[in-house]
């Protein structure tokens, strides 16, 4: 039964208060938006009731109007789990997975498990996610043995009632690994045969299956080239054989190859020669920026070019390369960012958003995944404020034109105003909210700037990618996964010259958007190292040097997080003890990060310039 179950007399705030539920289309409802009024909600399915009666308590509780009328942005609006069979998450941070364990068995579950999964869909739903990839893109082909799959069809059966639909990860090798196949060619009667076998079984037991997310060809995943066939060739065959069954292929876009061409480009390179050959339920998954996930980069310029291809953009959730869930980033401002990122493909404001959501291009399905930061502990996220995220991603998915700044206000109302009098109450909102939502806003920016201001991409540490590590370039590594491939830092200056004269990877973007970077000029500051290099003695608009200015925002950085700790410090007052620890001590971390951070790579980019640290910019210690 429907978790609408809930929504008895007494539930919407009130004892005894009525309200009026009504499943009837109208025609301002698309997919499983709702119309809201002070006495009733009405939705075209029962799930839209759902999301409408969360939408409801928020708006409450945050007091907004209860007037009015919610569509979703994506119809696909999709965490990807990144859980290992045996238990641990890639770049997860917040402890197990709540799906798996390692068992030498077959996988069991119990009603613990089962208790869990509802309350994971029901926060799920209360900002309108609905369907989760239950395992990493690096997939096991075990995850499509019967015992595996008897496990999935047990986490379906639990979301359903919430709106959510599994989707799984597979390994583009399973018919050699799992059906001891001798190969996985997609053109292969065998093969094709073995995957359609595999997809009955799967919705025999899971009639609304969502379908495939496949990393191939990519970091060592198998993948249709090792066949000299093509990611088209790969993708439509799944496609075909999910088709009948109403499932899609999520065909990830992340590829790049051990050389030392610009990695930013490769993807673009790959795909763009197939565009408009792939089956109408086949949508590539672009990851927001063109390398990784980095605290900035420009936007994927595969973003608006594909024209007759679905596209989804992929966001991270968990913070691989910010800090994990020890720092204090807030998120919101780098996905808004993106998302309104202006690709000029159909004219100004081809933003991304729009360039995927169905508004400039006609796509069958419309998706946004984000890579989940979610695991065993208490609060799912690992830290308090990394729980932002997660609901700033959903809310995001529903709605792409919501702002940052909108977000963190709720967040923030809904997470820490003690009730409804206190979210409207002046004192709690000038000495708690305020605060605390300035702190969120100005987060990532400060990270950018103690970690990889200017534009400056990928100088992390190796593996774990927490910490500096500018200098990291053994002989045996790869090039592309060494930084100074990237930050290409030398006595003549900084920066990866992406330019029309250097690798031109300007010139995957639309003509306006690569003369725009193109143009020192006119290139903004934030991106100012993506796609040019410069000398250290260049004058930016500050007046400074180049140098300066990279010291000056790396010391930036480091302050922000010094007063985000004194902010913090002045809550007390507003907060429970545990909480109140549990952020003061991560902000005492954050801050020794950071400053280990400005003094590696400032120490390290100092022996190219031979500059002095200039007045403002502490001596490192
Ligand atoms: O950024 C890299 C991560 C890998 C990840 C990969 C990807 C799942 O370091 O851990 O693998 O991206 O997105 O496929």
């Amino acid at each position: 039964m429907l978790a609408i179950e809930e929504l008895k007399d007494g539930w919407m705030g009130k004892a005894g208060a009525k309200m009026l539920l009504i499943v009837k289309f109208d025609q301002s409802i698309k997919g499983d938006g709702y119309i809201l009024k002070p006495q009733s909600i009405q939705a075209a399915t029962p799930v839209g009731l759902l999301y409408g009666a969360f939408d409801y308590l928020r708006r409450q509780k945050v007091g907004e109007d209860l007037h009015v009328t919610s569509n979703p942005s994506y119809q696909r609006r999709i965490l990807n789990h990144w859980d290992n069979l045996n238990g641990t998450i890639e770049r997860g941070y917040a402890g197990s997975s709540i799906f798996w364990r390692n068992e030498k068995q077959a996988p069991t579950v119990t009603e613990a498990d089962r208790k869990l999964w509802r309350e994971y869909a029901r926060a799920n739903a209360s900002v309108g996610i609905n369907g989760a990839v239950l395992n990493n893109v690096n997939a096991s082909p075990i995850i499509l043995s019967d015992d595996y799959l008897n496990k999935v069809k047990e986490v379906a059966d639990v979301l359903r009632p919430y709106g959510m639909r599994v989707y799984l990860s597979v390994n583009f090798a399973s018919p050699m690994v799992l059906g001891k196949l001798a190969t996985a060619d997609p053109l292969a009667p065998g093969v094709i045969n073995w995957w359609k076998d595999k997809a009955n079984e799967i919705y025999k037991a899971i009639p609304d299956f969502g379908g495939f997310l496949v990393k191939a060809n990519s970091e060592g995943q198998p993948g249709p080239q090792d066949y000299k066939r093509t990611h088209v060739d790969g993708a439509n065959m799944l496609a075909d054989v999910l088709q009948p069954h109403g499932g899609i292929v999520m065909w990830r876009a992340f590829v790049y190859s051990a050389s030392d061409k610009d990695r930013a480009k490769q993807a673009y390179e790959e795909f763009m020669p197939f565009d408009g050959r792939f089956r109408d339920n086949v949508i590539i998954q672009v990851k927001n920026g063109p390398i990784d996930f980095q605290p900035r980069e420009p936007f994927s310029p595969l973003f608006g070019a594909m024209k007759k291809t679905s596209v989804m953009p992929e966001f991270q959730i968990t913070k691989e390369y910010l800090g994990e869930n020890i720092h204090l980033v807030y998120l919101g401002t780098l996905w808004e960012e993106a998302l309104k990122s202006d690709t000029y493909q159909q004219g100004k404001g081809s933003t991304v958003a729009r360039c995927t959501d169905g508004s400039l291009y006609p796509q069958q399905y419309t998706a946004i995944a984000g890579v989940a930061n979610i695991g065993l502990d208490a609060n799912w996220c690992g830290s308090n404020f990394d729980q932002a995220n997660w609901y700033a991603y959903g809310r995001l998915a529903w709605d792409n034109q919501l702002t940052a700044t909108q977000i963190a206000d709720e967040w923030v109302k809904l997470t820490f105003s003690p009730d409804q009098t206190t979210a409207g109450d002046s004192k709690w909102q000038n000495g708690f909210l305020k605060p605390v939502t300035a702190m969120m806003m100005k987060s990532r920016e400060a990270m950018v700037n103690y970690e990889m201001p200017l534009g400056l991409h990928h100088i992390f540490a190796a593996d774990r990618h927490y910490g500096p590590g500018p200098w990291y370039a053994p002989k045996k590594v790869r090039v592309d996964w060494t930084p100074p491939y990237y930050h290409k830092a030398g006595a003549d200056g900084i920066g990866f010259d992406r330019t029309s004269k250097g690798t031109a990877a300007v010139n995957q973007y639309q003509q306006t958007v690569a003369d725009e970077f193109d143009n020192l000029k006119t290139c903004p500051e934030k991106y100012l190292l993506w796609f040019h290099h410069l000398p250290w003695t260049y004058q930016v608009a500050s007046g400074r040097t180049l140098w300066d200015e990279i010291c000056y925002r790396y010391q930036d950085g480091l302050q922000s997080v010094k007063e985000f700790q004194k902010t913090w410090d002045s809550l007390r007052p507003f907060v429970d003890e545990q909480r109140f620890e549990e952020v003061q001590s991560k902000l005492q971390r954050q801050y020794h990060d950071a400053q280990v951070y400005k003094d590696g790579c400032l120490l390290y980019f100092q022996t190219f310039s031979k500059m002095p640290f200039p007045p403002g910019c502490e001596k490192p210690i």
